[in-house]
């Protein structure tokens, strides 16, 4: 192997020889560990090393860097000390993540490292929303993510690099290209020469670099990063390097031919950078082998610690405890003046309200910048807030809710505007698997609000008009609200804005431009779990949320003899079940009214839970109204066929006479 010293001094080559040594006897220590059933798993990066230590060596301690299973050198380089990284691999609480997420699946901002979600492509679109705050924030850094080859399969992949490149973010995409992704070799992969080549397709500076070679890794990324310092772009980089053992540990090499395991093996990064050092007398053997005694040393007594540790003793109220980031809720009443406006209006005065209130909040969403959103709810933002604010983006869901977290990493509250609740199946991914579980995970919130035009009634059939609530209600980690009323809806944006959690805002988009009511001109917020009663009476208790509060409360009006409680949900997650109880044991009677279809929505939970809770009350069985069991369709009489809306006055009467 040819090595360019270029005008590093020895400390340096010394360093980047000390930092790949280091996760290689780390390693080789792990093989052993497994094979004496001590440890579960292992993702091996033996023969990758140069690559994570001479991208790291090339940043600042204070630039993010995302790595992936095969980064251990990421992490020693980064100076973490051992035994926390032997207890997060022990699933110990002096880990990371208190047990609950295992092997390098973790971050931390102390080391501004962070880690992986299973899914591989995800942490794309997060690297471009840590690198979008550092550009927004001026602060000339790069933020460096990886990812495999069979990684850049993924849809994640290609979102984050267009917008990466839109947006101009100081991102480095950093392929590993190790020849295999499980057992797939990369011509099953791709079908393009270099993964490299796409740089040309995104508009997008790239470079392919031998990933074995610690001096052309470090030299290069030590001139790229200089110059997106300053410069902000982002940079393709395919590292062309082999991956020595199985996918991990127990799924062996058997589809591996010899001749390219033995040629790779020539290529060892760590052996061939030693036997250079050697050779060129930057290094004696003496110095060496004391280096190397002293890292199995210091494994050696990281690991004593981690292993002497005692286990987690499991408690459900620390887990559940720690789902949400708690919140102290901070009420803002408001005695201005009041305004009679529609929904929608409510909604976008809230909006901008945080928008002031909020410096560093960003709202980001396809065509919400100068044509104001499909809906005209940020119509007039740009203007006042800037286009740094208010962000148009590319048609890319997946990427737009990554780089939401990414923002939240690094501190900044955002906004995404769904531009119909149902587009957000194609960034599902994220919102329930990164969003919802990065504060249980390790700490780390997701400051975001996804807000959700959904709904029916408009006849817009199948993909335009769902009511995708229940998604998410299911999903521990996520808050859920679902206002029916402009003045609820003005308030509980303001809440979901300021709550550090995640927040799936849900607004109807028949109730936009349809409901009127009088709204303080001026910013107030309203609690998250708290019911409203819109009506009182006796005989029955009728529970629901969102455009079907209307509906119930049309029927009602059309049947004055009905004496019945009604509640308004407000939010769904967190659920007010205790106003929910003290109603239901007044009436003894409940029906709740859902415009999704009955299976498996918040209906059917409700329902259990006052069965549970309120059974000697009740003088007749729950009974759950909702749309058919079939999506929802375009043609007005089978939308109206579809809906609960005709269905619920008899159903109501029904429960009534029971
Ligand atoms: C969305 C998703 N699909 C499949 C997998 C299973 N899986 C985990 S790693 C992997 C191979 C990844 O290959 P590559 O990106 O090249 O990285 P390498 O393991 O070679 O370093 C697969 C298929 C997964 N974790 N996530």
């Amino acid at each position: 192997m040819k090595y360019n010293i270029d005008n590093l001094n020895h400390e340096t080559l010394l360093a980047l020889y000390k930092n790949m040594l280091k996760p290689r006897l780390i390693e080789e220590k792990m093989l052993v560990l497994l094979r004496q059933g001590k440890i579960s798993k292992w993702f091996s990066g033996i023969g990758q090393e140069a690559i994570s230590v001479g991208v790291t060596m090339a940043l600042n301690s204070d630039e993010y860097i995302l790595p992936m299973h095969r980064n251990l050198g990421v992490f020693t380089t980064r100076n973490i000390p051992l035994h926390r990284l032997f207890a997060q691999w022990q699933g110990k609480a002096s880990g990371f993540t208190k047990g609950r997420d295992r092997s390098f699946h973790f971050g931390t901002q102390e080391y501004k490292i962070v880690g992986m979600i299973s899914h591989l492509g995800p942490q794309l679109g997060v690297a471009d929303g840590i690198a979008l705050a550092s550009k927004l924030n001026k602060k000339s850094q790069v933020t460096a993510v990886f990812t495999g080859e069979g990684g850049t399969s993924e849809g994640d992949f290609h979102e984050a690099l267009n917008v990466a490149s839109v947006w101009q973010l100081p991102v480095l995409f950093c392929v590993e290209n190790n020849g295999y992704g499980l057992s797939t070799p990369t011509k099953e992969q791709y079908n393009c020469e270099n993964i490299a080549d796409r740089g040309v397709g995104y508009g997008m500076e790239s470079h392919i670099i031998d990933g074995n070679n610690i001096l052309e890794v470090y030299n290069k990324l030590a001139s790229i990063t200089e110059s997106v310092r300053k410069n902000p772009r982002p940079v393709l980089i395919e590292f062309i390097t082999f991956r020595m053992r199985g996918h991990e540990e127990a799924s062996g090499t058997k589809y591996v031919p010899q001749e390219l395991m033995d040629a790779w093996a020539a290529k060892d990064p760590v052996l061939n950078f030693e036997a250079f050092l050697l050779n060129e007398n930057i290094l004696n053997d003496t110095e060496n082998e004391q280096l190397k005694d002293e890292i199995i040393n210091e494994i050696n007594e990281h690991l004593d610690i981690a292993f002497n540790e005692d286990d987690i003793i499991p408690s459900e109220s620390v887990e559940l405890n720690d789902v949400y980031q708690n919140y102290n809720y901070q009420e803002v009443i408001n005695n201005s003046e009041l305004n009679e406006v529609r929904f929608i209006d409510a909604i976008s005065d809230g909006l901008k309200q945080s928008m002031e209130q909020h410096e560093d909040l960003v709202i980001m969403g396809q065509d919400i910048a100068e044509y104001g959103g499909a809906f005209k709810i940020t119509e007039g933002f740009v203007k006042q807030f800037g286009k740094e604010r208010v962000r148009n983006t590319p048609i890319c869901e997946s990427a737009i809710v990554e780089a939401a977290m990414g923002l939240s990493i690094s501190g900044m509250k955002s906004v995404v505007e769904m531009q119909f609740a149902d587009f957000v199946s194609s960034g599902f991914n994220p919102v329930v698997n990164y969003l919802a579980k990065s504060y249980y995970r390790w700490r780390q919130n997701a400051d975001v609000v996804i807000r959700m035009p959904c709904g029916g009634g408009v006849a817009a059939g199948p993909f335009h008009s769902q009511t995708n609530e229940a998604w998410f209600t299911k999903t521990p980690g996520l808050k859920v609200a679902y206002p029916a009323f402009p003045y609820d809806a003005k308030g509980l944006l303001a809440t979901a804005i300021n709550d550090p959690n995640p927040v799936l805002f849900f607004e109807h988009k028949g109730l936009y431009r349809s409901i009127r009511q009088d709204v303080p001109t001026d910013y107030y917020t309203l609690p998250f779990g708290k019911a409203s009663l819109l009506k009182e009476g006796k005989d029955v208790t009728v529970i629901s949320y969102g455009a079907a509060v209307h509906w119930a409360l049309e029927t009602l009006a059309n049947n004055p003899e009905i004496s019945a409680d009604v509640l308004d949900l407000r939010t769904l997650q967190p659920l007010d079940m205790d106003t929910i109880y003290a109603s239901v044991k007044k009436t003894g009677k409940a029906i709740i009214l859902q415009e999704d279809s009955l299976f498996g929505g918040i209906a059917s939970d409700i329902s259990a839970l006052i069965m549970e809770q309120c059974f000697e009350y009740l003088d007749a069985p729950v009974k759950r109204v909702a749309s058919m069991e079939t999506p929802i369709p375009f043609a007005k009489q089978l939308e109206n066929q579809y809906l609960p809306k005709n269905r619920f006055e008899a159903e109501l009467k029904n429960l009534i006479d029971y």
